[in-house]
């Protein structure tokens, strides 16, 4: 009997050779030959980090609704399948690389920027429509912010991530997949009009606040890739190497508009790195010199404060947080921050005689509160679970944070910004992910997302906190309001 089962096991057995001759056959031409993505997302162990093995087994058994993946179930075996996982989750030896040569050769003009319209094709204000990523099946829906209509939905390319950015105008914006490509769309005509690959597995994305540059943040290489903001064309890309020749990971780039700069959090050294676009005087430069500024410690989450004078940061390994000096390039404090705050999901508002920085936590059921002035923890407000995103708006009295995580995802607390205390806990969709909220505009409404295939986009009135309105959606993600975006409300992300 047991030789029978023996047999059996090597009978069904697919080797590594069979299964590469199966990817050839079945994914190669959609997902390229050497697994970096094509007309298909790249199918490398950096980009499937997020997507749980068995989920991609059921994607090559049934294929992915709304997108051209058909299923293989009737070609191929259970152990077949099996083995594909195993392979696509594999390394690629030698290592992929991705070149300017392969960057510039991937850039696509969809429209010309001399045939776009002078004004706007619609009537809706411009500094309230809403991008909402649209997970689900990868598109971006266009809202205008006072009607709660669509304008407009697009697809996008395979799963876009961080906040799409834009223009200082408003007109563009910018989003990245992180697959790598960088996407170019116009306000105006509601058109795509540029779109490049940077690299193989991406980060994110920001825009110069002079509007002249668009900096990308890549793992895979790892590298930083300059593009001019006009038509996306390759200015420049600087490796992850600092002045010891160590590389890093990239954590994320952002945008320091006051300070004219681009600055480049490191996930491997204790570095971050500021890119000025002004000399002294103020005059643009394009030279992209590195200013690095050298940590105690790795950085792995944090934010500015409205004045991008300071950095607050945690690392995920240790209770205590730092408060950076970016012109003197020095630790100022240091913050309790136990557990895994989002800093990057943090917000800033004025409180009693001071300003309080709150966060979301990772790994904790609380909201932390923290005294700008003393650098205190001043309050820990505790939540049905941990939450990922947290909004506000100057006009809002209110704070809200999602559970997005565990029994209690379906919940979204509302904290009053004076008394630190949840005043409500809403369930818009029981048994549902609710997650991310922006405010339009004026602070008067309040978009959240259920986070779910069958999910949609809720419409709160921001004072009152009653639903005005849902409409469906393909699990909504982010959604980024143009005014919150361009003008840096301090209840939002920058
Ligand atoms: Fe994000 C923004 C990092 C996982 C959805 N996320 C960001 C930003 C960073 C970051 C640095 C800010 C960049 C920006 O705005 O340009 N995210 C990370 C991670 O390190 C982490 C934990 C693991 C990873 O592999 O990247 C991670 N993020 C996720 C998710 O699993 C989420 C929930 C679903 C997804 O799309 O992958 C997710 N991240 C988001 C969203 C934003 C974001 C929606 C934009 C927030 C905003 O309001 O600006």
């Amino acid at each position: 009997m047991k030789s029978f089962f023996v047999f059996l096991a090597v009978l069904l057995f697919v080797s590594q050779a069979e299964a590469n001759d199966l990817y050839r056959e079945h994914c190669a031409q959609c997902h390229h030959p050497d697994r970096l993505g094509a007309m298909g997302p790249a199918l490398l162990p950096e980009n499937l980090e997020r997507v749980p093995r068995k989920e991609s087994a059921e994607v090559i058994a049934n294929g992915r609704p709304a997108t051209q993946m058909p299923g293989f179930g009737d070609k191929l075996s259970p152990e077949e399948i099996q083995a594909m996982v195993g392979y696509i989750y594999g390394p690629v030896t030698p290592a992929p690389t991705w070149s300017d040569a392969d960057i510039q050769a991937s850039r696509i003009t969809w429209i010309a920027n001399e045939k776009l319209p002078k004004k706007p094709a619609h009537d809706a204000d411009i500094l309230n429509l809403f991008m909402v990523v649209e997970l689900g099946d990868q598109h971006v829906t266009v809202l205008d912010g006072d009607r709660f209509e669509p304008i407009a939905r697009f697809p996008s390319r395979f799963a876009l991530h961080g906040g799409i950015k834009y223009a200082p105008d408003g007109r563009f914006a910018y989003m990245a997949s992180r697959d790598g490509w960088i996407s170019r769309f116009d306000l105006f005509s509601l058109k795509m009009t540029h779109e490049i690959r940077v690299g193989i597995n991406t980060r994110n994305v920001a825009v110069s606040g002079d509007g002249r540059y668009v900096m990308v943040a890549n793992t895979l290489p790892r590298s930083l890739v300059v593009l001019d903001a006009r038509d996306l064309s390759l200015v420049k890309t600087i490796p992850l190497v600092n002045a010891k020749g160590e590389s890093s990971r990239p954590s994320a780039v952002y945008s320091a508009p006051p300070r004219q700069s681009f600055i480049v959090a490191l996930k491997d050294i204790a570095e971050v790195w500021e890119i000025p676009l002004a000399d002294k005087t103020g005059k643009p430069v394009s030279d992209f010199t590195v200013r690095p500024i050298v940590l105690d410690a790795v950085l792995d989450d944090f934010l500015f404060d409205q004045a991008y004078k300071l950095l607050i940061g945690a690392s995920r390994k240790g209770p205590t947080g730092q408060v950076v000096d970016l012109d003197a390039a020095r630790k100022i404090a240091e913050v309790a921050l136990p557990g895994m705050p989002h800093l990057a999901s943090g917000i800033i508002w004025p409180y009693k005689d001071t300003e309080v920085l709150a966060t979301p936590n990772l790994k904790e059921g609380e909201v932390t509160v923290v005294d700008l002035k003393t650098w205190q923890v001043i309050k820990r407000i505790p939540t049905l679970g941990p939450g990922f995103f947290m909004r506000s708006h100057e006009n809002s009295p209110y704070a809200w944070v999602d559970v997005f995580n565990g029994r209690d995802k379906d919940s979204v607390h509302v904290i009053d910004k004076a008394t630190l205390e949840v005043v409500k806990t809403l369930r818009p969709a029981p048994g549902k992910t609710s997650a991310h909220v922006e405010f339009t505009k004026s602070g008067g409404h309040v978009l959240l997302s259920i986070w779910e295939m069958d999910g949609a986009l809720v419409i709160y009135d921001a004072k009152s906190l009653e639903e005005v309105k849902r409409i469906p959606m393909k699990k909504p993600s982010g959604k980024y309001n143009v005014s919150n975006k361009i003008n840096r409300s301090a209840g939002t992300s920058h």
